[in-house]
């Protein structure tokens, strides 16, 4: 669809109820849920439209990993049965997604609470006024009681620091910071794209039908899935409703005390015979996209029985890829599962074009970028017309840490994370009151389909902001205690599995200087949703909470 004018920015007050970061999906049902509760909202949104990950990420390839059916709001039904039919794939597209996001807008007229081509530059606590101070580069100074960060998890795009870049006389995109205004046009060209993640590994397929020769620069080779996309005909979408049902139905509520890798599996690996267990992962591969690590019990905690899964899998890229010193080079020797689970396109196929290359650059790393392209330490100049780097995000805490949030006594989040987040249920920190982060370390979203994950916070936010306007409460904030208490709990589920083991952006490995930390929560949605509840349910155990009544301090 055509892209809409930039929405008028509009009057901004000098003091709210709510401010709210960002406008993409959280962003966006924050905004509908707070005014219901008759809050006076502002959103800061630095694009100019809404959208968030699905406004900045128009590369070639880009799609969502989970299904459309399910990648979609669901606290109104009436949305939900409207669009279902709407949805042109399995595994839609970017603009696709982006066309969603803009019917929601529109259809909850959204647009006027939100202030486009905005971003916050400072967020500083005011003691004594029990409020936020908020900036942005238009010059705003805004005032309000709460700050809800809702800038996304992977949203702070990372082009790495190689030397020469400037000196490239080529074009050079990253994936997440994509152009809108024009197309990018690889007919001809010589393309290097530097990174296999989800975003490269949706990408390289696509760049290679056009591009005179792709050249893939990959630093650690990656699991991928097939997704087995199709067209979503209505005869597929009531088959799928269907299916979904059922599996929901299955599970019952199990999940509701399950840890996320314990969710799907009934059996262990080694229940099975080994031609038991070939065909129960050819039976994976071939319909359950992305669920695949997921299949055993075991597969994420035992390391035998996930080299059995990695196995299945590194045969079926000896299958596919013609070339076996390729193929070889393809073959990911970490535990399958403990970077985050790519599914794909005709991946691993792209290798076996005329016009594709792939380099590891573990072996022979990048040195330096010249104006012909790409130079690696043995010498080998790769010449490019265009560079594409695909090398992903300073994932959950770039974000919070772009806001330049200071807290109690001015202390920067930044500072008070140095070792790694800490948070209580991922949505609030300690020495920062009154701030809410939706989807923030801590919390299962990067793990879990993230729009669920959105909503769990948006409603459990909601009712919290409820029940201090009823009780006239106009500082609350996490007690260290509770943070402790939390955080070290999510250490512990991580703990019992393999995904410290890997480097991986959970582990915050892809960023220089970054400390190591699982961050995200591994009990997975449902369990949270339980612990969460609980939480409410004890009135807000582990926040301190003082009322305007109690008066303020000094
Ligand atoms: P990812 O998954 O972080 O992938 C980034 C890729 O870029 C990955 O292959 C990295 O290799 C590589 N990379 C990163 N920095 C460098 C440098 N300096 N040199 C060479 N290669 C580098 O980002 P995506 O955008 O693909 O996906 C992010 C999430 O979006 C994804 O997980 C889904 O949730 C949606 P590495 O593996 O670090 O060795």
């Amino acid at each position: 669809s055509a892209e809409t004018s930039t929405p008028d920015t509009g009057a901004i007050a000098d003091e709210y109820d709510t401010i709210v970061v960002g406008a993409g999906f959280a962003g966006m049902y924050m905004l509908h849920r707070v005014r219901q509760l008759g809050l006076s909202t502002v959103v800061f949104e630095r694009g100019s439209d809404v959208g968030g990950t699905w406004y900045w990420n128009t590369y070639p390839g880009a799609r969502c990993d989970a299904e459309s059916l399910v990648y979609n709001y669901a606290f109104d039904p009436e949305l939900r049965s409207d669009y279902q039919y709407r949805w042109p794939e399995r595994f839609s597209r970017q603009p696709a997604i982006l066309d969603y996001a803009r019917h929601v807008a529109e259809r909850y007229d959204l647009r006027r609470d939100i202030r486009f081509d905005t971003a916050v530059t400072r967020a500083a606590w005011d003691e004594p006024a029990r409020q936020w101070v908020v900036e942005t580069d238009r010059g705003h100074r805004v005032r309000a009681r709460f700050l809800i960060s809702a800038v996304g998890c992977l949203s702070d795009s990372q082009v790495p620091d190689i030397p020469g870049l400037n000196t490239f006389r080529g074009d050079w995109f990253h994936t997440g910071r994509w152009p809108r205004e024009r197309e990018v046009d690889f007919s001809g060209k010589r393309v290097v794209q530097i990174g296999t993640g989800s975003s490269g590994v949706q990408a390289a397929p696509v760049i290679a039908q056009t591009a005179a020769h792709l050249t893939v620069l990959q630093r650690t080779p990656q699991f991928t899935i097939p997704a087995w996309n199709v067209p979503l005909t209505p005869e597929v979408v009531d088959a799928s409703l269907e299916r979904m049902q059922q599996m929901t139905a299955q599970l019952g509520d199990t999940a509701k005390t399950r840890r996320l890798w314990e969710i799907f599996g009934t059996k262990k690996t080694f229940d099975d015979s080994p031609e038991e267990r070939e065909a129960f992962f050819e039976q994976l591969w071939q319909s359950a996209a992305g669920a695949f690590p997921f299949g055993y019990l075991d597969t994420m905690t035992d390391p035998a029985a996930n080299e059995e899964a990695a196995e299945f899998v590194r045969r079926k890229i000896r299958s596919i890829v013609k070339d076996p010193e390729t193929a070889e080079k393809l073959m990911p020797r970490y535990p399958i599962g403990t970077k985050r689970q790519i599914v794909d396109t005709g991946y691993y196929e792209t290798f076996n074009r005329p016009n594709v290359t792939l380099e590891d650059i573990r072996a022979d790393p990048i040195d330096r970028i010249t104006p012909e392209g790409v130079v690696s330490a043995s010498g080998k100049l790769i010449e490019a017309d265009v560079i594409v780097f695909a090398t992903g995000f300073d994932a959950m805490t770039g974000p919070l840490f772009g806001l330049n949030i200071e807290g109690v006594e001015g202390r920067k989040l930044q500072d008070a994370w140095a070792s790694g987040p800490q948070t209580y249920l991922g949505i609030a920190a300690h020495g920062f009151p009154n701030l809410f982060m939706l989807t923030g370390p801590g919390s299962p979203s990067v793990l879990s389909n993230v729009i669920n994950s959105i909503e769990q916070h948006v409603n459990w936010l909601t009712t919290l902001l409820e029940h201090l306007q009823e009780q006239h409460v106009d500082r609350i904030e996490a007690d260290l205690e509770a943070q402790a208490r939390w955080t070290q709990h999510c250490t512990d589920t991580a703990n019992e599995t393999l995904w410290p083991q890997t480097d991986s952006w959970y582990m915050g490995a892809n960023i220089p200087g970054k400390p190591r930390v699982f961050m995200p929560y591994l009990g997975g949605n449902a369990l949270y949703q339980t612990e969460i509840d609980e939480v409410a349910q004890k009135n807000y155990e582990g926040f301190e909470c003082r009322s305007e009544q109690a008066g303020r301090q000094p």
